[in-house]
């Protein structure tokens, strides 16, 4: 089975941030800059023949090229064992991009979680003992203006996503440019 979700790729600037973002924070395990991404669909464990589904359903996408901002941080899940996020500036291209790649997915009986999107980029992880709630509320609220961007959207790539001991790696499998 392969593990593989559908992300938007950032731009190094905006790594550079990231990365300065992250070093500021005092609790929890960073993200290396080649493991972020911005999710748009997480497919789960997917056998060849359903991947080359999703494959196919991604390369019907075709809307125009725009750009999306980073904003905020937010808390996902428990400090105990969630993940710090950065936020994304309302775009609805962004959101009905996910939606038409949803769809898409749904019309190859791909079915995902019915959770809504929730548009992030996870920039670190917690884990127990990392930082209790208090600690967390302060930091959030110390960063609560991140600003970091533009990111263009000018694709969309297929991740594989490789399980291990240090944590997750993340590998492009195919890459969909989007047409001007
Ligand atoms: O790094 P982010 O949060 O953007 O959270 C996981 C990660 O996204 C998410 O898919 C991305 C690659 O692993 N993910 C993992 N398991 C998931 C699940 N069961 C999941 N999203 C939804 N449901």
């Amino acid at each position: 089975m392969i593990r593989a979700f559908f992300a938007l790729t950032l731009p190094d600037a905006v790594l550079d941030q990231i990365e300065r973002l992250q070093a500021a924070i005092p609790f929890g395990r960073p993200l290396a800059p080649e493991n972020l991404h911005l999710t748009l669909a997480f497919l789960g464990e997917m056998t060849p023949e359903t991947l080359e589904a999703a494959h196919e359903a991604a390369e019907t996408l075709a809307p125009a090229p725009f750009a999306v901002e980073l904003r905020g941080l937010e808390l996902m899940g428990r400090p105990s064992g969630g993940v710090i996020a950065a936020g994304v500036a309302e775009e609805p291209r962004l959101d009905a991009l996910a939606k038409g790649l949803r769809s898409r997915l749904a019309g190859m009986r791909i079915q995902l979680p019915r959770e809504r999107f929730r548009p992030h980029v996870t920039v670190l992880r917690l884990k127990p003992g990392d930082a209790d709630e208090a600690l967390v509320a302060r930091i959030l609220g110390r960063h609560a203006g991140f600003r970091a961007g533009p990111v263009p959207v000018t694709g969309l790539s297929l991740f594989r996503s490789w399980l291990g001991a240090g944590g997750a790696r993340y590998e492009e499998l195919a890459r969909y440019p989007f047409v001007p």
